[in-house]
């Protein structure tokens, strides 16, 4: 064996660990990262990991033995050597009389082994070091889960005539509450980053009826949980021509059964290794009106909620356990909310005008999606900001919309986080996210 700090050229293509079979007797290259030495007295095993998994790499060469033993986990290796078949090699197979070219030179330890089963580290421990850290199994699994959940949220919506839009992040008023936004300064101007593209995607129901968006939102949220971030990636959805919510939540079962389906076919591996419990998605999600909820509680726990504008996180767990029971469902959906506590696009339910047409899906005890029918008509608008006390000029741009005509429209917001979280039983939403942005953490 050979250690040079230089690639030296070579015809040969890399392969990938999971193509080894299909190689035995062959000389290959595989590269990869040092994922766990085994110094032994006659031999010394290199682990070495590539974005397929692991490969096991047999240095018996007394002089290649001594260098292999001195590398650090998480070195670049490129190594070349025979494809050996071993039924006592994990995976039944590895890599023989191998030569090991060091790629990156000299690496500093990780700041834990990233190849032991289980993650050794705290969560605090695991954030400082994301970049690094994110390289275990385990937590690079999370996010597999989370990239096979978009790619079935975009080929469902696709698949329905959507279009995927693109909207600002930095906008000119708050569109969500006026509480918990970032102000910024914008070239001497106020601006706010953007809680939610509610605005945009609203507008664009004007252009293509059925949009859809991916993208990071702001929340100054001053909570300390393990259910909120700063910055989180909604999957929004808008639809025009509706007679109203409920056909939004049809979407939205579609939506949901895609993003199971795709996490089952996409992330089969990660989903292994996390033990995930896909949720069967109902043909009929389970619903209940807030006021039928509200009176549920008062009926079976000891609180009385009636009157309240919300439901409180101990409600919706108690919600979530009573259609897991009663309705054999992890989903559930809470429709009309009361007005007060809806922002001002929300349409009014009819005949029942203290609360509105709009919906919270909660899965498996998390509130995951908001969502509604939209008002519509432009008086409508002027009349819901004027009942708030706000001035119809801070929207105008937004208000342009309603002014030349917008169909009977509504749509939802889903936390991708939070839903990564749900599947895989993360206790904290940070687990599902790359790199959290919350009240203490700027950094990494
Ligand atoms: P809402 O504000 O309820 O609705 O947000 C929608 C969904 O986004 C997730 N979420 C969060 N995830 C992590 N950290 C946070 N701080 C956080 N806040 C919200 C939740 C929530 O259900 N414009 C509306 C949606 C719509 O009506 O289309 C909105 O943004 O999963």
């Amino acid at each position: 064996m050979m250690i040079s700090p230089k690639l030296i050229g070579s015809s040969t293509a890399r392969i990938l660990a999971v193509d080894l079979s299909r190689h035995v007797g062959e000389e290959v290259v595989i590269e990869g990262w040092l994922h766990r030495k085994r110094v032994l007295k006659s031999v010394v095993f290199l682990i070495l990991r590539d974005r397929s998994g692991l490969s096991q790499v047999v240095v018996g060469e007394p002089r290649a033995m001594a260098e292999a033993g001195a590398l650090t986990e998480e070195t670049v290796l490129r190594i070349s050597g025979t494809v050996t078949e071993n039924p006592q090699a994990p995976g039944g197979f590895e890599v023989t009389s191998p030569v090991v070219t060091s790629l990156s030179g000299r690496v500093a330890p990780p700041p834990f082994d990233l190849y032991r089963p289980t993650v050794p580290a705290t969560l605090p421990t695991i954030l400082d070091h994301a970049p690094v850290a994110l390289r275990h199994p385990r937590l690079r699994a999370q996010h597999a889960i989370s990239a096979a959940s978009v790619a079935g949220f975009r080929a469902c919506l696709d698949s329905l005539g959507f279009t995927e839009v693109h909207t600002p992040k930095v906008v000119a008023s708050a569109t969500e509450s006026g509480a918990n936004v970032f102000a910024i300064d914008w070239f001497g101007s106020d601006a706010y980053l953007a809680q939610s593209p509610q605005f945009f995607k609203q507008a664009m129901v004007g252009v293509f009826e059925r949009v859809y968006e991916t993208g990071p939102v702001f929340r100054a949220e001053p909570h300390d949980t393990a259910r909120h971030l700063a910055q989180y990636t909604s999957l929004d959805v808008e639809l025009g021509f509706i007679t109203d919510h409920r056909e939004v939540m049809a979407v939205l079962r579609e939506v949901l059964a895609a993003m199971t389906a795709s996490v089952r076919k996409r992330a089969t591996e990660a989903c292994t290794l996390l033990e995930v419990d896909l949720p069967e998605v109902p043909e009929r999600i389970p619903e209940i009106h807030f006021a039928d909820a509200q009176a549920l509680l008062a009926q079976h726990t000891s609180e009385d909620p009636r009157g309240e504008p919300d439901l409180a996180p101990a409600h919706e767990r108690f919600l979530s356990e009573w259609a897991l029971r009663e309705h054999g469902s992890d989903f559930l959906f809470v429709t009309g909310y009361p007005m007060v506590k809806r922002p001002f696009y929300t349409h009014p339910e009819p005949g029942r005008e203290a609360h509105s047409n709009s919906f919270d899906l909660l899965f498996r005890g998390l509130e995951l999606v908001t969502g509604g029918q939209r008002l519509h008509r432009y008086d409508d608008y002027l009349a819901a900001l004027a009942e708030r006390g706000e001035s119809p000029e801070t929207y105008m741009g937004y208000l342009a919309a309603f002014r030349h005509g917008m169909p009977p429209h509504g749509g939802f917001a889903l936390g991708l986080e939070r839903w990564t979280a749900r599947l895989t039983g993360a206790d904290n939403i940070r687990r599902t996210t790359l790199f959290p942005r919350d009240l203490h953490r700027l950094t990494p």
